[in-house]
């Protein structure tokens, strides 16, 4: 469980280092998962599994995340969608009990659904870069904007690898992801700041997460994750939790749009985002 003043701080930040959470043993197996998912070893598959950035004959469209930015061509960013579908290991870390507890407690729901979950892989050297983005814009299916996704670190990750930076406050001014840009250094920089809040400063801070340590953000945060030119691995796992009243509401396309089964207006619920934590009982 979090204290107040964890609580507050993610209140105030809109994200929150947490505790480690999985032991030497559980990151070695999920690292194991991770490696016969991505070598297609598995029955059951995820949803995704290719490089975010593209290959090299499908670099990024127009209007995507990633238009202007600055890439060469082997660049990576290996994104695995819903592993937990192809991994139990996986599933099961989904439903582990401190994170979901701590997940429910920063958005105030005894009812937790996931969502989707990630795989970001940065490999050593040629990893890419994550833009920077919001996620809530980016799942254009579901409302409101008050998910909380649980990053968890199969590799430390630090400045040198590739590690996510956060800009404090800004899960608090609204959906600016169309405005949202990277600069040179890859710091973010809004293309209209006469439409952010007075005062708003959009100085991003560094969030290294150790292996097997949680790190919470809000679904509105502006965060991103520069390249992995290091010698180390930068694996991790996130898993963006659904609170108990997210309802489908459609208004884009999305990759999880065709595994729905409940109507625009409806709670966001089936097999595909199952219930992870519930009050005593109510399943
Ligand atoms: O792993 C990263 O660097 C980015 C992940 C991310 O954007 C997210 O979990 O919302």
């Amino acid at each position: 469980m979090l204290n107040e003043s964890q609580v507050a701080e993610f209140e105030k930040n809109g994200f929150l280092k947490g505790s480690v959470v999985l032991s030497e043993e559980e990151v070695e197996r999920l690292r194991d998962e991770l490696d016969d998912v991505l070598q297609g070893k598995t029955v059951k598959k995820p949803v995704l599994n290719h490089n975010l950035l593209g290959d090299d004959e499908d670099k990024p469209d127009s209007g995507s995340l990633y238009e202007g930015m600055k890439m060469t061509a082997n660049e990576k960013v290996v994104q695995v969608v819903n592993i937990w579908m192809a991994s139990d290991a996986f599933f099961q870390h989904a439903a582990n009990k401190t994170i979901c507890e701590e997940v429910a407690q920063l958005c105030n729901s005894d009812t937790l659904r996931i969502w989707h979950d990630q795989i970001q892989y940065k490999p050593p050297i040629t990893g890419g870069p994550t833009a920077w983005h919001q996620d809530h814009p980016l799942w254009p299916i579901i409302q409101p904007a008050d998910l909380v996704s649980a990053w968890v670190a199969l590799d430390d990750a630090v400045i040198e690898n590739g590690c996510m930076w956060m800009v404090p406050g800004s899960h608090k001014w609204g959906n600016h992801q169309k405005h949202l840009a990277s600069d040179d250094n890859f710091m973010p920089y809004h293309r209209h700041p006469e439409l952010l809040p007075e005062g708003a400063d959009t100085k991003a801070v560094p969030f290294e997460i150790k292996k097997g340590q949680v790190g919470y953000h809000h679904s509105l945060t502006w965060h991103g994750s520069p390249h992995n030119r290091s010698e180390m691995k930068r694996r991790a796992i996130a898993v963006h939790y659904m609170p108990g009243h997210t309802r489908h509401e459609p208004t884009n396309n999305h990759v999880m749009l065709s595994y729905v089964t409940v109507n625009k207006g409806d709670i966001m619920q089936g097999e595909h985002f199952p219930v992870v934590y519930a009050p005593a009982g109510v399943r």
